[in-house]
């Protein structure tokens, strides 16, 4: 009897066992990206994370200084976002549009990575019927900033640039290729494209281009990058807001297609500071009560994907406006434009020295918001 019972209580023991293994591995859905939804999903639950747009690269008064970020020497801690910008890598660019290496994006991000900080990727491509000549011309010619229309038309298939775009999108594979950590696994990344549709100030903006032609780009980008074998990204749509829910979902590509829903919503002081920063509380409110709404009928994550207020001349911005209007909606993460070194003026984020870095240290140790 005793070997028969120590046979069946070895097989008992063995067939649970692979019960066991088969619902802890990872299933065969469980990509890079899978897994880095899953990680927004509960660090949402934790608060907001901080983000900050070229936040290792330079600041108001430096540039390129290895450690060096605005926001930790504004808070001691960095930003738990980064966000870089691809611009200038479709047509092979060494530097994108803001001169930023992109051999030095990479390794920020890798290091980033290694943090156990979180990357988004935006992309300001040039404008592909002026590209070419343009080269050089001053600005906006040739940019994204060049409204020159019928650009989206002539990338999607039957256009007269559709393989200029293939071509495109095989540089940013590339690019998106070589972003891997230390083992060599591919980064998970937010990657961010056409974005601010809405308004028309883009080549692929809402007066340039159909809804069903702006929503074909989307859909031939994410394919494209798919088939080529690209499978760390999670897609968030951001246009620009304040907008209404219709007009949101209007240029929609489709829940198959996008990840996260954002929106780049900014504060212009057009003289009046005051009015201005009710204004733009008003705007995040309406817009964020849109899109936990649309979020949560579409079962997306949502993030405000860019903001801020160029100069920051309210000395308590990020207390009385940017932390009550954001309080209490759902958003993963808020990022901040970039603190430009090269354009006086130009900046969002905190800096130590400025008079507003106070007023952020105090806005990151709101318990809601999450550094890295
Ligand atoms: C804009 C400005 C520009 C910059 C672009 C892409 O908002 O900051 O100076 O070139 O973003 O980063």
């Amino acid at each position: 009897m005793r070997p028969l019972f120590s046979f069946v209580h070895k097989s008992y023991i063995v067939l649970l066992s692979l019960v066991l293994l088969a619902a802890c591995r990872p299933a065969k859905e469980d990509t890079a990206a899978q897994l880095l939804l899953q990680r927004l999903d509960s660090l949402q639950k934790q608060g907001c994370m901080f983000g900050h747009q070229d936040d290792p690269m330079y600041g108001v008064h430096w540039q390129y200084e290895a450690g060096r970020s605005d926001v930790l020497e504004s808070c001691g801690d960095y930003p738990a976002v980064m966000g870089f910008d691809l611009g200038g890598i479709e047509i092979g660019a060494s530097r994108n549009l803001d001169s930023v290496p992109f051999d030095r994006i990479r390794t920020e991000i890798q290091e980033h990575h290694r943090r156990g900080g979180i990357v988004t990727l935006s992309w300001h491509p040039r404008n592909p019927i002026t590209s070419d000549e343009t080269i050089g011309a001053p600005w906006p010619a040739g940019t994204s900033w060049d409204v020159t229309s019928g650009a989206v038309a002539s990338l999607l298939p039957g256009g007269a640039e559709h393989q200029r775009m293939l071509v495109w999108l095989s540089r940013v594979r590339d690019f998106l290729a070589s972003l891997t950590d230390d083992q060599g696994n591919p980064i998970p990344l937010i990657f961010r494209p056409w974005h601010e549709n809405i308004g028309s100030w883009f080549w692929w903006g809402g007066n340039l281009c159909s809804a069903e032609q702006y929503k074909a780009l989307f859909r031939l980008t994410r394919e494209r990058l798919e088939e080529k074998g690209v499978e760390n990204l999670l897609w968030c749509y951001s246009p620009n807001g304040p907008i209404s829910k219709e007009d949101y979902l209007s240029r929609y590509p489709g829940d198959d297609i996008v990840d996260i829903l954002g929106t780049d919503i900014y504060e212009y002081n057009n003289g009046d500071l005051d009015a201005a920063g009710v204004a733009y509380m008003a705007n995040l409110k309406q817009m964020l009560t849109t899109l936990t709404e649309i979020s949560k009928e579409h079962t997306k994550l949502m993030c405000l994907s860019e903001t801020g207020l160029e100069g920051i001349p309210d000395p308590h911005w990020w207390t009385e406006r940017l932390y009550p209007a954001i309080q209490g909606f759902p958003i993963c993460y808020v990022l901040t434009w970039r603190n430009a070194h090269d354009r006086p003026g130009h900046f969002y984020g905190p800096w130590k020295g400025f008079e507003n870095a106070e007023d952020f240290r105090l806005f990151s140790e709101k318990k809601e918001i999450v550094l890295l």
